[in-house]
């Protein structure tokens, strides 16, 4: 059996009921057989995959917190701290009622490949909790996020470990976080990214994911002969990816049509209105039925159904496992020519595989999304000088690193005879600077 499949198969075994982790581990381990078959001896001898695999150290821990009711509550929850072959562990915390240990290590294993890609000395790690921030009062927000950073506390650091925001973290969350960081420790240091303005937060940081997307799309569209303007593009989500994809690709004249939620998606027609989607979604934290109420032709539909519209561009910024076989084959019968995935791993591999075959661009989420984390790299730079950037300078620097995301990735593709296939591109340039790291650093 090929290296390759041993690693896939103990992964398998050694991680039962983690589908999600073995998904993402499997769509790396396929885009490097290529890569390991050149050297699969030394590979081998430094058991390479069975590391780059295993995290170098998983916690998971309690959070207790008493909600307005006077009552307690307990959540479960996690830190991943994955690889730290090329810096810092870094990456977001995600808190969602879906949270378990195998979607953690999904997201930290990706974070390892994207935060290579960026370019900066970030290692890949990723936490978070079964905690809904959803319907919850401030307080009962912030006396989670205490209760959580009281544990967390111990494990993190400016040189450590760097978390930030994901699926439910927003600016509110980490604020809470970063309050209870400094109380405990006395330390008024980079230890989480996406901060306030007011105490050491990035310009741009909050736009970040969401305009690196469409930085990424507009050169993959344009060294493929596409310009994004004119374009009709479907986004999902209406979170802070979502929201600021929108905004991006109508600066750069594209007309966006949808957005979704957990509940159902809204087709509108004249374009999205991002300034009343920004009022529903981060001043309100309520339901797309809103935004669609507001709007005379907009269409609500309930449920899932997003990718159905017809596109030029689609661009799923919500969840993982989102855009499934029906959808793929709905986005290439109407005639879609590209797919930049601004979530973590949106995209099953059946249906990734039907588009690549399909002829559709296909950018990968660690290589699409990866502005949000560079960004976040960028604010961990201006903490540590103890001086912050313009917006434009920020926004410059972002987009400099997309467009050479984009290339490299390309040229990885090139290399190794699967020109345009930007997924094995990803996969192969982000591993081969963690694994010389890894090498370097002999057996640790
Ligand atoms: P937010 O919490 O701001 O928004 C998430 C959006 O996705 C919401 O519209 C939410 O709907 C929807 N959503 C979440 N879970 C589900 C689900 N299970 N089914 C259907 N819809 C769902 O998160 P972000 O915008 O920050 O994150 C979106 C994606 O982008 C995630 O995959 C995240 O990992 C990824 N990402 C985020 C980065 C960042 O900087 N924030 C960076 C790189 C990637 P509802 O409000 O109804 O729950
Ligand atoms: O998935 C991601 O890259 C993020 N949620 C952002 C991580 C970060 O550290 O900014």
């Amino acid at each position: 059996m090929s290296y390759v499949d041993e690693i896939y198969e103990r992964v398998v075994r050694e991680n039962p009921s983690q589908p999600e982790f073995h998904q993402a581990v499997r769509e790396v381990l396929d885009s490097l057989r290529v890569v390991i078959e050149r050297n699969e001896e030394k590979y081998r001898r430094e058991a390479l995959l069975e590391r780059i695999t295993m995290p170098e150290r998983q916690l998971l821990f309690r959070v207790p917190w008493v909600d307005d009711k006077g009552q307690v509550q307990v959540n479960n929850a996690f830190r991943v701290q994955f690889n730290s072959a090329i810096g810092p562990y870094k990456g977001g915390l995600r808190l969602h009622p879906s949270v378990n240990l195998g979607i953690i290590k999904f997201l930290g294993f990706e974070q390892i490949f994207k935060n290579s890609l960026t370019g900066l000395p970030i290692g890949g790690g990723k936490g978070g909790s079964d905690f809904d921030p959803k319907g919850k009062s401030d307080r009962e927000v912030m006396a989670f996020c205490q209760s959580f950073m009281t544990e967390l506390h111990k494990y993190i650091g400016a040189d450590v470990d760097v978390p930030a925001g994901d699926i439910g973290t927003g600016a509110r969350e980490i604020g809470f976080m970063y309050g209870q960081y400094k109380r405990l420790t006395g330390k008024y240091e980079g230890v989480l990214t996406g901060k306030g303005l007011s105490y050491g937060g990035s310009l741009a940081r909050t736009q970040a994911t969401g305009y690196g997307l469409l930085y990424l799309t507009e050169e993959m569209l344009r060294c493929n002969g596409h310009d994004i303007a004119g374009k009709t593009v479907a986004v999902s989500g209406a979170g802070n990816v979502a929201i600021y994809a929108i905004e991006k690709a109508q600066q750069m004249g594209a007309k966006v049509v949808t957005a979704s939620d957990s509940t159902g998606w809204v087709y509108d027609a004249d374009g999205i209105d991002v300034a009343l989607l920004k009022e529903i979604k981060e001043v309100k934290r309520a339901r797309l039925t809103e935004y669609a109420a507001a709007r005379p032709n907009c269409e609500y539909h309930a449920g899932r159904g997003v990718f159905t519209v017809k596109c030029d561009v689609a661009l799923p910024c919500a969840t993982q496992n989102e855009l499934q076989i029906e959808d793929a084959k709905a986005l290439v019968a109407n005639g879609c020519i590209a797919v930049a995935e601004g979530a973590n791993m949106p995209t099953t591999l059946e249906a990734t595989d039907y588009l690549r075959e399909h002829g559709v661009l296909f950018a990968p989420g660690k290589a699409a999304n990866a502005g949000g984390v560079a960004t976040s790299a960028l604010e961990m730079s201006q903490n540590s000088m103890r001086l912050s950037w313009t917006f434009e300078e920020v926004d410059q620097k972002l987009k400099g690193i997309m467009v050479g995301i984009f290339h490299n990735i390309d040229n990885a593709a090139r290399e190794y005879g699967m020109e345009g296939n930007y997924v094995a591109g990803a996969n192969i340039a982000g591993f081969l600077k963690v694994a010389d790291a890894m090498m370097a650093q002999g057996v640790v």
